[in-house]
């Protein structure tokens, strides 16, 4: 049946009906029928990219760029938490943007103050220092360039040339391409990047120990007065981040390390692709690189999700 200009007026013109006890008992019925479940999540934005404490990431509720944070128990007792970071195509190793989103949402809790934590990731326990001003430094897990100037095939482009470097996940790292990293080329950026990355699938190009290469990271000099750099990432889920990405910047800093163009404490100013920037640099303990790098987070939400188990997407609509 379809709603003609009659339901239509009948629409606009019946009253709303008024709540009575026949309305109640129903609801309640419903309710008791189908409960709803109610998760309790902590939004914030690091540099743009968003972070969710914790919870559900896709659509409906969120949208695809969403990473999500799911905070547990650590094993060692002396970490404030462990966290598994996920996204719309599954969990990452680990995730620079959103270690600072969680420091951020566990200041804005009340649970933590000023200093330096612990945190326990999939790939390894990273630092967190709360700084007085608010900003959040990351010590990230050790990084490393692994393999330098790798050609590939990328079909409807040509042969790309890129380093394969590691920073909590693996990437990609090209600094010669035809695109100005700017907003206005995001589809081209995206188009060209997800190329990039089946063609390393194709060609089995990988990290160590068979690493997938899920990030593909493009550069290029910054308009910005005072920044070193800007980039372009690409996310395992097709997504861009919105950030510089901490663990992309960690592999550039790796990168830049071995090419002998940033010492030890020198500071690299890296911009991601809407402007937001993280200050990153390095040091050397017993032969790794250990990266730092600091960046802002900002609350957005403290809201309460619903899940109607009658929802048929209730779970999201679904990763690529
Ligand atoms: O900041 O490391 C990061 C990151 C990874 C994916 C999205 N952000």
């Amino acid at each position: 049946m379809t709603a003609g200009p009659d339901s239509l007026a009948r629409l606009k013109t019946s009253k709303p009906p008024t709540p009575g006890p026949r309305h109640l008992q129903s609801a309640q019925r419903a309710k008791e029928e189908h409960p709803l479940k109610q998760v309790q999540v902590i939004d914030s934005h690091t540099g743009g990219e968003p972070t969710r404490t914790v919870a559900l990431v896709t659509e409906p509720r969120s949208s695809d760029a969403m990473v999500g944070a799911l905070l547990c128990e650590p094993c060692e007792a002396n970490c404030i938490t462990g966290v598994i970071f996920f996204n719309n195509s599954g969990c990452l190793g680990m995730c620079g943007h959103g270690t600072i989103g969680v420091v951020a949402t566990l200041a804005y809790l009340g649970r933590i103050e000023p200093g330096h934590y612990r945190i326990e990731t999939p790939v390894g326990i990273v630092g967190a220092t709360l700084n007085e001003d608010g900003t959040v430094t990351l010590e990230n897990v050790p990084s490393y360039r692994w393999a330098a100037a790798i050609d590939v095939e990328v079909p409807g482009y040509g042969k790309v040339t890129g380093d394969v470097a590691y920073g909590g996940n693996w990437f990609f790292l090209v600094k010669h391409h035809p695109y100005a990293i700017e907003r206005k080329n995001l589809e081209q950026l995206i188009g060209f990047t997800w190329a990039i990355r089946q063609a390393l699938t194709a060609n089995k190009i990988q990290g160590a120990e068979g690493g997938e290469i899920d990030h593909i990271e493009l550069h290029s000099p910054s308009p910005t007065p005072g920044v070193d750099s800007r980039n372009f990432v690409l996310c395992p889920g097709r997504e861009y981040d919105r950030s510089p990405c901490g663990t992309g910047t960690s592999a550039k800093l790796a990168c830049l390390y071995a090419e002998g163009l940033l010492a030890p404490g020198q500071v690299w100013r890296q911009e991601s692709v809407i402007g937001s920037v993280f200050e990153g640099c390095f040091a050397l303990r017993e032969g790794k690189l250990l990266p730092s790098i600091t960046g802002s987070a900002f609350i957005t939400a403290e809201s309460t999700l619903i899940l109607d188990p009658r929802d048929a997407f209730c779970w999201g609509i679904g990763a690529l």
